[in-house]
């Protein structure tokens, strides 16, 4: 591996570009789908979502749905109509505000005793570029900390593949 380092940086590069920079989009429990028998708790454990991520909840049609519903709901699975429920089977659900989000099947008893349920928390996007402004002095201060975080996160992905 040493003996290709512009191999690393390239590799580390591209890390950080899919990770960072460009949105993630997360299959619900990934090959599980969005089913019964998911612990979907231990699925998010791992996972940073953030503002512009989106959530792909794939299930049979007609077997289950998706339902976003406030921490109460969640809690106690209620199911309610108003928030519109999602049924392709293949719903996918762009997380377009920060904070805490929730999901659950609105199926039978699925969210009860199937423990159909999703609580992720989004960031704010902190690395995008702020809005176009008229102060140019301000994108100048923020160029700074973007360049400098991201030379932080390329040497944390060589370090990562070096060890
Ligand atoms: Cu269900």
């Amino acid at each position: 591996m040493a003996s290709a380092p512009s191999t690393i940086v390239f590799i580390a590069t591209l890390i950080v570009l899919t990770t960072s920079i460009s949105s993630m989009e997360y299959i619900v429990g990934d090959e599980g789908g969005w089913n019964l028998k998911v612990n979907y708790t231990t699925w998010a454990k791992d996972k940073v979502f953030f503002v512009g991520d989106t959530l792909v909840f794939n299930y049979a049609p007609g077997t289950h749905n998706v339902m976003k519903v406030n921490g109460t709901g969640f809690q106690q699975c209620i199911v309610t109509s108003s928030n519109g429920t999602l049924t392709s089977g293949r719903d996918v659900i762009s997380l377009q505000t920060p904070g805490r989000k929730w999901y659950i099947c609105g199926v039978l008893k699925h969210c009860e005793l199937g423990n159909m349920k999703l609580v992720i928390t989004v960031l704010p996007q902190t690395m995008a570029p702020a809005p176009s402004s008229q102060d140019t002095s301000a994108s100048t201060k923020i160029a700074v900390p973007t360049i400098y975080g991201f030379v932080i996160a390329l040497f944390g992905s060589i370090l990562l593949l070096v060890v």
